[in-house]
């Protein structure tokens, strides 16, 4: 007959079962319990249950597997080593081997409890076990460990996204920094060079903004910046990409964007902007915008590469500049790269 301890300790004392796990309050964790027994099972459910945890249950190794191979996945899984179709240890280093990220906590439970067994269960990648008959008190303790490891690798997560966010963003506009919107560029490169079809490349820069900072000063100079992004990115295509190239300078790549295209979608973009003043603290601004455009037609071999195609949309930006501002010019990419010959 299965044996079960459950230590019975008063209500509102350090293991009742009845209080949260420290952190359940802010979001309902979840679990993952992989247990043949059909009376431990229940008991698990139970406890997890009564510490506010969203519970799965799974009756043996290969549902378990299943299970934790969704997207939504519980981070924490309590596996029991003795289960048909896949044991515990087989499950553990099925998970280690083939599921790097995100990581998943594995408490194995046995009704072993020699040291060898012990180490067998871990070194295949079980983060921790427990014997049966278990006591609650020492479930929700080890339950307890494996959120805080759990926790750290989510704050780990956090903190290495913002890394790389702040590494390849603008932090005043959000936008794509410099280096990171010329990779991109150069990614569509080599994309096209590939499946060949066309590229547009826009260069974009704000109209005397240097008067802008002189009659209202530098943070309304920046609200400004900020409210011009808004209006570029919300008037761009889902697959166009918009990066911060300088002070007031964006470069705006349209994938597979043919001429007259490419035209239609920069009108739009310099309208966007001239339609309306930018409401600032200070009043309401009127602001209007140059681009310089440039292209690659599907069937320009031997384009030329990034630098010429920048050069090439500068030039572009230059003359719409000289011809009165708030306007765009267009010049054929090739043409920068010195390949039709004048
Ligand atoms: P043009 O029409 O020829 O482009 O004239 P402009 O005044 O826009 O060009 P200029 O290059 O003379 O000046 C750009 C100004 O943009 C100067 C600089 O102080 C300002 N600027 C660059 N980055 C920022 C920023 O992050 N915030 C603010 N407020 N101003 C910036
Ligand atoms: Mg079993
Ligand atoms: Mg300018
Ligand atoms: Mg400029």
């Amino acid at each position: 007959m299965t044996e079960i301890t459950v230590t019975q300790i008063p209500a509102g004392g350090a293991g009742n079962p009845g209080a949260p796990v420290e952190g359940a309050a802010t979001a309902r964790k979840a679990v993952l319990i992989a247990e043949d027994d059909a009376l431990f099972r229940r008991v698990l459910e139970h406890c997890f249950e009564q510490w506010n945890y969203e519970v799965t249950t799974v009756e043996n190794g290969l549902e378990a597997w299943e299970a934790l191979q969704r997207e939504d996945a519980p981070p924490l899984a309590i596996l029991d080593w003795m289960m048909p179709g896949m044991d515990g240890l087989e499950l553990c280093r099925t998970i280690r081997s083939r599921q790097r990220s995100p990581y998943r906590y594995l408490l194995l439970l046995t009704s072993k409890d020699d040291k060898q067994d012990v180490v067998a269960g871990l070194e295949p990648g079980a983060d921790d076990y427990l014997t049966k008959p278990f006591h609650v008190d020492e479930l929700r303790a080890r339950v307890r460990a494996g959120e805080r490891i759990l926790d750290l690798q989510a704050a780990l997560i956090r903190a290495q996204h913002d890394l790389r966010s702040a590494a390849d963003h603008d932090s005043l506009t959000g936008l794509w920094n410099r280096g990171a919107i010329i990779e991109l560029l150069k990614g569509e490169l080599s994309r096209r060079e590939r499946t060949g079809g066309s590229l547009g490349v826009v260069m974009a820069d704000i109209d005397h903004f240097k008067k802008v900072n002189d009659t209202y000063g530098h943070l309304i100079g920046d609200a400004v910046l900020k409210e011009v992004t808004r209006r570029l990115a919300a008037n761009l295509r889902p697959y166009d990409t918009i990066g911060r190239y300088g002070g007031e300078e964006f470069l705006i790549v349209f994938p597979g964007c043919s001429v007259s295209n490419l035209v239609t979608g920069a009108e739009r973009l310099r309208h966007s902007i001239a339609v309306q003043a930018i409401e600032t603290s200070a009043g309401q601004i009127p602001v209007t915008l140059s681009l310089g455009l440039t292209s690659l037609e599907p069937r320009d071999a031997d384009p030329p590469d990034c630098e010429a195609l920048l050069r090439s949309a500068d030039e572009s930006l230059y003359a719409a500049k000289a011809g009165g501002r708030n306007r765009l010019e267009t010049a054929p990419a090739a043409r920068a790269a010195g390949q039709q010959g004048d």
